[in-house]
């Protein structure tokens, strides 16, 4: 049964002869049958024959028509190493990673990559295969609440433990480069891990919290099970946030109460409406403190932080019910539950009234788990498409060679060039920060950039896997494939740990929060990137482009200042796009300036910076952010059932792949860098050992 389901594109490593039709004898003609006793026949045109003549022949015909059949199967794509294959990553651990780091790690990397291929794909399939059961009664009667993962699932934990996932970023045995190379194992693990990076985007919040709080006394236990190395000791975490009334709006939502015990431990009573990976073995969660008239202080305010245990030692349910597991759209593999809280036994972790506060360490991290799972299914989604473009024939040659193909494939690249570079700069400013060497500035610039990176990233993610599964035609419509899978888990990156209206609230936060010093930050540090890469001749036009989208952004800065507060509000998420298109932008133009950098590189930048960077002030330009312009947002909504949809479609220009019209404006051909070098430029560096050596002159 599961043999027979696996998607093609699982790992040449791992696949069968029998799995690859291309491998069978062609037939002469798929109508035109061989000869049998004599007897011509084509298919359809059936001559009389005597029935033992025609048992004969159906024996001996069947086989070859169906292998007739199989000749018209399409060729799979077959990827390698993730690692290997992933010359960009090379290319960035290279210029950024001190020599004796950069030994070690790629070592560790290429091992790991083989283990992807070999082992942990195949698992990852039988994940999707298998998800997750839940029986709520026995055969007798009793509730038991079980919720059954499959055994790849459970090999993944043990795995996650083995290859320290998360260990390595508070071992710290790399100092301020190790939360960056636990971020590069959990991109090249994603795609791979059967949804397993849900749990693990949680276990590192949880550690991050633990950690955050000086490792408390009562928590060292917990924090050495949640960064272990050892399987059999290894824990992951929940973070239970939302509750029936509603996910985003945390302080008014949250209905839980947290009754004070004699022993000063708590027992908690609600109802978690959305509780991701149910079978962790602990979880984070926030809860309202009754005081002795039982009253709970409302709001914000009102909220402190919980430690709780799900399971006692013999595998019972910590006074929690499970009223069902919800029914998703994908992440499918993972068990994500409703569940009753009805005395569970917790740990006050927080200041009393302080959870959002304390809870959001989680949220930065899993924020940041959130990109490395957008900028992944870029990467996986991208590989097969640039495979399947290399084998496919379509209309009399491969689809590589068909140019208008090549386009829509390097488009895809430019946008996962630029998610890829924004994450290592978010990993590589945690990893200062958790290792006391961040200046302020650059613990501002973090603040800042986590949002952007999530809300961004989620929304390319989104753009570029329906796009790449349109490359396959039809094929990649088809389940068995495995495309639709990834597209299904990569929708709900926009959507979990705040959606990206949400996200753009929590960049003005960080604005208001700072009094405008993220922002002083943000322009100091791009305008700094801008002036180490003026040498580079090639890179002109994309400098003088950015350099005007970064006066653009100052002066509706400054425009904005006296306005209402609406103004901001209808402005956060064109802002904190141009926020990250001009970041990526300088990024961009920061690592096609490195010595060693390719062509394809400096096109990629350029190209990147040919879209409209500052899409806040044109808007700002027309009108979009004044009390009249939300008036309008409204009528169009709900005043005229033609104009919802007109409004859609006359959006902000997000949906094809983030920044379509400028990219169809933009000449391929006019930079003289053509588009297939931007999608297999990389791959000749991808395989050979000795690529390290010297990776740094293509990519
Ligand atoms: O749980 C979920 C699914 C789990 C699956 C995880 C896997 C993901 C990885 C995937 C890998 C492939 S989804 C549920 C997630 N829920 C959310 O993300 C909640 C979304 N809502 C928000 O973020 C809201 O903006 C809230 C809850 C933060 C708003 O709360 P408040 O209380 O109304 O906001 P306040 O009053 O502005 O903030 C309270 C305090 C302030 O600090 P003080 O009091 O010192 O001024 C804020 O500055 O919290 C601080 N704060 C933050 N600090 C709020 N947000 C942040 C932040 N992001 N960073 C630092």
């Amino acid at each position: 049964m599961f043999a027979r389901r696996l998607p093609w594109w699982r790992s040449s490593a791992t696949i069968q002869p029998w799995q690859s039709g291309h491998l069978l004898p062609r037939t002469r003609d798929r109508c035109q049958t061989p000869n049998v006793k004599g007897i011509s026949t084509t298919v359809g045109q059936e001559q009389p024959v005597s029935a033992q003549q025609k048992q004969v022949l159906e024996d001996l015909e069947m086989p070859l028509v169906r292998r007739s059949t199989e000749t018209l199967f399409q060729e799979q794509p077959k990827t390698g190493n993730p690692y290997l294959e992933d010359t960009l990553l090379r290319s960035y651990l290279k210029t950024h990673l001190p020599p004796k780091v950069l030994e070690k790690v790629h070592q560790d990397l290429e091992r790991f990559g083989n283990r992807l291929l070999t082992k942990i794909q195949p698992l990852g399939w039988e994940c999707e295969l298998n998800p997750p059961v839940f029986r709520q009664f026995d055969a007798w009667g009793q509730r038991v609440d079980r919720i059954d993962t499959c055994s790849a699932w459970r090999r993944m934990k043990e795995i996650s433990a083995e290859e320290g996932l998360i260990a390595e970023a508070y071992e710290r045995k790399y100092s301020n480069w190790s939360r960056l190379y636990q971020a590069v194992k959990l991109y090249l693990f994603s795609t791979s891990s059967g949804g397993f990076s849900c749990p693990l985007a949680m276990t590192d919040g949880a550690a991050k919290v633990i950690e955050s709080l000086g490792t408390p006394r009562s928590l060292k236990s917990a924090f050495d099970c949640l960064t272990s190395r050892d399987p059999k000791k290894f824990w992951t975490s929940g973070q239970w946030m939302t509750e029936r009334r509603g996910g985003s709006d945390v302080a008014n939502g949250t209905e839980t109460v947290a009754r004070r015990q004699p022993d000063g431990s708590f027992c908690l009573y609600g109802f978690k409406w959305f509780t991701s990976a149910a079978d962790s073995d602990m979880a984070l969660t926030l809860a309202r403190i009754a005081d002795a008239e039982g009253q709970c202080p409302q709001g914000s305010r009102g909220l402190s932080l919980f430690f709780l245990r799900v399971r006692d030692e013999e595998g019972k349910l910590n006074n929690i019910q499970v009223q069902r597991l919800k029914d998703k759209l994908g992440t499918r593999q993972m068990a994500t539950a409703e569940l009753w809280l009805q005395g569970a036994r917790a740990e006050l972790i927080s200041a009393e009234g302080r959870g959002v506060a304390s809870i959001s360490n989680m949220l930065n991290i899993t924020r940041i788990h959130n990109v490395i799972g957008a900028v992944a299914s870029m990467r996986r989604m991208i590989s097969l498409s640039r495979e399947y473009a290399r084998r496919r024939v379509a209309f009399g040659k491969l689809l590589k060679d068909h140019p208008l193909h090549m386009q829509t494939i390097a488009r895809m690249e430019v946008q996962a060039r630029g998610a890829f570079l924004l994450l290592m700069e978010v990993a590589r400013l945690l990893g200062l920060a958790e290792t006391n060497l961040a200046s302020e500035q650059d613990q501002l610039l973090l603040r800042l950039l986590v949002p952007v990176a999530k809300l961004y990233t989620g929304k390319q993610a989104t753009a570029v896997a329906v796009e790449a599964m349109e490359s396959f035609g039809g094929q990649g419509y088809m389940e068995d494939t495995g495309v639709p899978v990834i597209l299904r888990d990569t929708l709900v990156l926009s959507i979990w740990e705040g959606t990206t209206n949400i996200l753009s609230l929590d960049v003005l936060r960080s604005l208001a929060k700072s009094q405008g010093r993220v922002m002083a930050v943000f322009l100091s540090t791009v305008q700094e990137k801008l002036e180490l890469v003026s040498g580079t001749a090639e890179l002109a036009p994309a400098g003088q482009r950015l350099r005007g989208a970064l006066g653009s952004l100052a002066q509706f800065l400054e425009n904005a200042g006296p306005e209402p507060a609406l103004t901001m509000e209808l402005a956060a998420r064109d802002f904190s796009y141009s926020l990250a298109r001009i970041y990526t932008g300088a990024l961009l133009m920061e690592h096609a300036a490195r010595p060693g950098a390719s062509s394809t590189d400096t096109c990629a930048a350029l190209r990147w910076c040919n879209q409209d960077l500052c899409p806040v002030a044109a808007e700002s330009g027309s009108g979009s952010y004044r009390a009249g312009a939300a008036l309008q947002d409204s009528a169009l909504v709900y005043g005229d059932s033609a104009l919802v949809y007109g409004d859609s479609a006359l959006g902000h220009g997000d949906s094809a792949l983030g920044h379509g019209d400028s990219a169809l404006v933009y000449g391929d051909s006019a930079l003289g860098h053509g588009d297939s070098a931007l999608v297999y430029g990389d791959s000749a560096l991808g395989h050979g050992d000795s690529a390290l050596g010297h990776g740094g002159s293509r990519l």
